[in-house]
């Protein structure tokens, strides 16, 4: 998890890797549904992609835990494309899903990390994350290498089926190679984030929500936060909080929104106030010009802003740092959280 404070994306580099995309882009193109497969953060970079490619390529897509879609039979048509996503590469449950994916005639491809590793050899075609090796067991920079492939396959994918117009594509584009200056200028910001989990470190229990692509981050972040402080967590969509979660809420409840400019602000405002309405304790993770979100907020951590797509690239990172301060504060190895592995191949 320290890799956090390191530079962590190469766009050149990754650009490289998607010429298994080039090569089976009609397989894409035609495809009439895509399956995507992961565990963990894996899974929550998936859930990302689903709404990068449903909005992009307007193909339907489902994402599945694998350690579910791995017992429960599922319907599998030829012609059906599977993307598996592992850091790791050697997940069983990932493994094994594709396996029993494959032999029913869909087509796999991986988005893994690891060159070489079982995931990729089993898949048809795929696409390395170089990320470089995690140093710490929960995944970090790996899942920003997998969102920056997923989105990049989204784009070529769209612009190719025509779903993309050039100009959206070239806009697109545009704002992911700003996004590796952009992460520095959150990373430089790590003593504000070291602050808040000063204010938070000894907190029973925590609340993530967000709206859109924001959604999966708070997913993300709580598991997060889980794996290096022990810490209870929980994520939702924001506009979830009102069916059962905001019986949580009282003065001792930290609850942190994902709270980027979107098509969701105003929602996002009002989901603030219901929080404070009932004296809850308010981290929002905000653009810099922001102002209503701020003046609501107990806390807040800026991040430049970028298309609401891309979006998750720069909010995750304020929160895999807060967690690993708030690990660190709890006096916690943060590398090796008890009971985790590195990948799990049972
Ligand atoms: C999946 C995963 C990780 C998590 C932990 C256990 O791994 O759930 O997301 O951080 O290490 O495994 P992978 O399939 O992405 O390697």
């Amino acid at each position: 998890l320290t890799d956090c404070l390191r530079g962590r994306l190469d766009v050149a580099s990754l650009s490289l890797t998607l010429a298994g995309v080039d090569q089976h882009l009609s397989v894409f193109t035609q495809a009439k549904r895509i399956i995507i497969v992961a565990c963990g953060t894996s899974w929550h970079a998936g859930l990302i992609a689903e709404y990068m490619i449903e909005t992009i390529c307007r193909i339907p897509v489902e994402v599945e835990y694998a350690s579910e879609f791995r017992y429960r039979n599922p319907i599998i048509h030829s012609g059906d494309v599977i993307i598996a996503i592992s850091q790791s590469g050697e997940t069983a449950d990932t493994l094994v899903a594709i396996e029993r994916a494959k032999e029913q005639g869909a087509f796999i491809f991986g988005v893994v990390n690891a060159v070489g590793s079982s995931i990729a050899r089993l898949s048809h075609a795929g696409a390395y994350t170089h990320a470089g090796p995690e140093i710490g067991v929960a995944s970090t920079k790996a899942f920003t290498a997998q969102l920056t492939v997923l989105a990049m396959m989204a784009l070529k994918i769209g612009k190719a089926k025509q779903t993309l117009s050039d100009a959206d594509y070239k806009h697109y584009l545009v704002e992911l190679s700003q996004i590796p200056e952009k992460v520095q200028v959150i990373l430089s910001s790590h003593e504000l984030i070291k602050e808040v989990a000063q204010v938070y470190a000894e907190a029973n229990n925590f609340l993530f929500l967000g709206r859109g692509y924001n959604f999966p981050v708070a997913l993300e972040a709580a598991l997060k936060l889980k794996e290096v402080s022990y810490i209870p967590c929980s994520g939702y969509p924001s506009g979830e909080v009102k069916h059962g979660p905001i019986a949580l809420v009282d003065e001792t409840l930290p609850t942190l929104f994902i709270a980027t400019k979107d098509k969701y602000y105003d929602k996002i405002v009002s989901n603030i106030q219901e929080i404070k309405a009932r004296k809850g304790k308010v981290i929002a993770i905000i653009n810099p010009d922001d102002t209503a979100i701020r003046g609501v907020s107990d806390h807040v951590m800026e991040v430049p802003e970028t298309d609401e797509l891309l979006a998750p690239l720069l909010t995750v990172i304020p929160t895999q740092l807060m967690s690993y301060y708030i690990g660190v504060l709890r006096g916690l190895d943060v590398d090796k959280p008890r009971n985790l592995a590195k990948s799990v191949t049972v």
